[in-house]
């Protein structure tokens, strides 16, 4: 394998694709259902060329090209890390064996349904966000949008790449799935529930790119850790442009806050719509809504698959390596969420079945910093308010609170308490409208909407104003 991608190929790879002939052609023949696909349920907006980043490799020095291209011509590929072929299983009953480059029978099963689950949110994003060139605040905006866009479709090819060379019929069969459910969909939706939520507007996806794009990756970062091989080299160069989806979702909430921050002192009010600002309160009901779909994804506080994935040396923990103990967590016991008799407590379990809310622990951490890079732009600009994360338990339809009502601060309320009072904690129809009323395009070089700040710097080196996106 090279670390260059040699982009005169149909499709872009540095996994010597056409020295397997049967796999070249099973993918060339998915590629124009992928093109389908992108053309029916990408992007709507008509544009002439995008500044998009295409990777160009994968080594640690300058791994992509920046240019403008025509968004139907953007190089979707397959991309690898390097391969160590030193590397050995670092956790579970395996730990200290050789990586596997090929699956494990007696695995084959859970991995293909690991690797399915991974690979249908990624297009289930594009679907979600199809709409928002419509409504882009500003053309760095729309620049980033298609560039999230074009990244997330790529991470689908990275997926179905593994389908195809590892899983025979069933994984040709499963890439198909792939493109036939969507997001939304009555009759076929996407595997997770925060994947078939909308993506309505500019704030949810700033919201959904903070919050949701955060759960990927510390998926991808568990993955990153499997001791079958393709799979965690193909997630360690996904975590590469990952990085980007989480720079979009902090810094575009950042802007939202610092110019809610800026309307509240110069009209000294906290209602700052009627300005044209999205109110204080209504971007806590967006945190609330996100933050709760995303810790729904991290499946329950106990779980059998979960131990199963670890012991079978699939799935390990965030920071695997620089975990203290023996790595295998057969005698270790784990403290997990827990909700009995009407009360919120935690119960001992075996660490194994419990590894669900260690990583959701990790990313509950690093939630919390965007909140606190919120609320310093709220004391920097001299206001009392504060953003904060709702209790774990609010709002979640998985996992040991989905059957209790929990309020932001931790309070278990009745079913009729919930109804009356969750109204004031989630996006209300009032809210949606008032953020929908705002959402007004701005295609003008270096012009932005009312209802956020611009950005610090611009792409690549280039400044605000630049022309990131010729319309068509
Ligand atoms: N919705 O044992 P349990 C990303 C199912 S995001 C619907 O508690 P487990 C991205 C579960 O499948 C990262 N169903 O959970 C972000 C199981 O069904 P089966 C995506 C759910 O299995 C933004 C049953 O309930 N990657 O990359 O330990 C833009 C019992 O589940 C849900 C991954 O998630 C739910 N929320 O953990 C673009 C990694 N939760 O098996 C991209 C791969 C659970 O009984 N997936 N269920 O039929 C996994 O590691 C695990 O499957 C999960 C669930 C963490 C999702």
């Amino acid at each position: 394998m090279t670390s260059g991608i040699d982009y005169t190929e149909r499709i872009p790879n540095n996994v010597d694709l056409h020295e397997d002939r049967r796999l070249q052609r099973a993918l060339q023949s998915w590629q124009p259902k992928f093109l389908t696909w992108w053309a029916d349920m990408g992007p709507v907006h008509r544009t002439r060329d995008v500044y998009l980043r295409t990777a160009i490799s994968v080594g640690r020095e300058g791994w992509a090209r920046f240019g403008h291209v025509p968004l139907p011509d953007y190089r979707w590929g397959i991309f690898l890390a390097e391969r160590d072929g030193d590397r050995r299983i670092g956790f579970g009953e395996h730990k200290g064996e050789p990586a596997w480059q090929q699956v494990p029978g007696e695995y084959r099963a859970d991995l293909q349904r690991l690797i399915v689950i991974q690979g249908d949110t990624e297009p289930a994003s594009v679907e979600q966000q199809r709409n928002l060139g419509a409504t882009a605040p500003s053309l760095y905006d729309l620049r980033n949008l298609f560039q999230v866009n074009v990244e997330e479709g790529r991470h689908l090819w990275a997926m179905v790449y593994l389908l195809h060379a590892y899983f025979g019929r069933e994984g040709r069969d499963e890439a198909e799935a792939l493109l036939q459910r969507n997001s939304g969909s009555a009759d076929s939706p996407r595997i997770l529930g925060a994947f078939n939520e909308e993506t309505p507007d500019w704030l949810s996806f700033f919201m959904f790119t903070y919050f949701t794009d955060r759960d990927g990756k510390y998926q991808l970062g568990t993955l990153k850790e499997s001791g079958f091989d393709p799979l965690s080299r193909t997630c360690e160069f996904m975590l590469k442009e990952e990085s980007h989806h989480m720079f979009v979702g902090t810094t575009g909430v950042d802007r939202v806050v610092e110019r809610t921050a800026q309307l509240m002192v110069e009209h000294d009010t906290d209602d700052v719509g009627p300005y044209g600002g999205i109110p204080f309160a209504v971007l806590q009901r967006y945190i609330n809504f996100h933050y709760s779909v995303s810790l729904d994804l991290f499946g329950s506080e106990t779980s059998t698959n979960v131990a199963n994935y670890y012991t079978a040396g699939l799935k390990g923990r965030w920071s695997e390596e620089r975990r203290g103990d023996d790595h295998r967590l057969t005698d270790r016991e784990a403290t997990v969420d827990s909700f009995a008799d009407g009360e919120i407590c935690t119960v001992e379990v075996p660490a194994l079945i419990g590894l669900n809310q260690d990583l959701r622990d990790e990313y509950i951490a690093d939630c919390q910093t965007g909140v606190n890079r919120w609320n310093r732009i709220l004391a920097e600009a001299g206001q009392p308010q504060r953003f904060a994360l709702p209790h774990v338990g609010f709002n979640r339809h998985v996992g040991a609170f989905r059957n209790a009502h929990i309020s932001p601060s931790g309070e278990v309320l009745s079913a009729e308490e919930w109804r009356s009072r969750s109204r004031g904690w989630l996006p209300s129809d009032v809210d949606k409208t008032l953020v929908r009323s705002l959402m007004r395009p701005v295609y003008e070089r270096g012009k932005i909407a009312a209802w956020l700040a611009p950005p610090r710097s611009g792409i690549n080196g280039k400044p605000f104003d630049y022309e990131y996106v010729h319309l068509a």
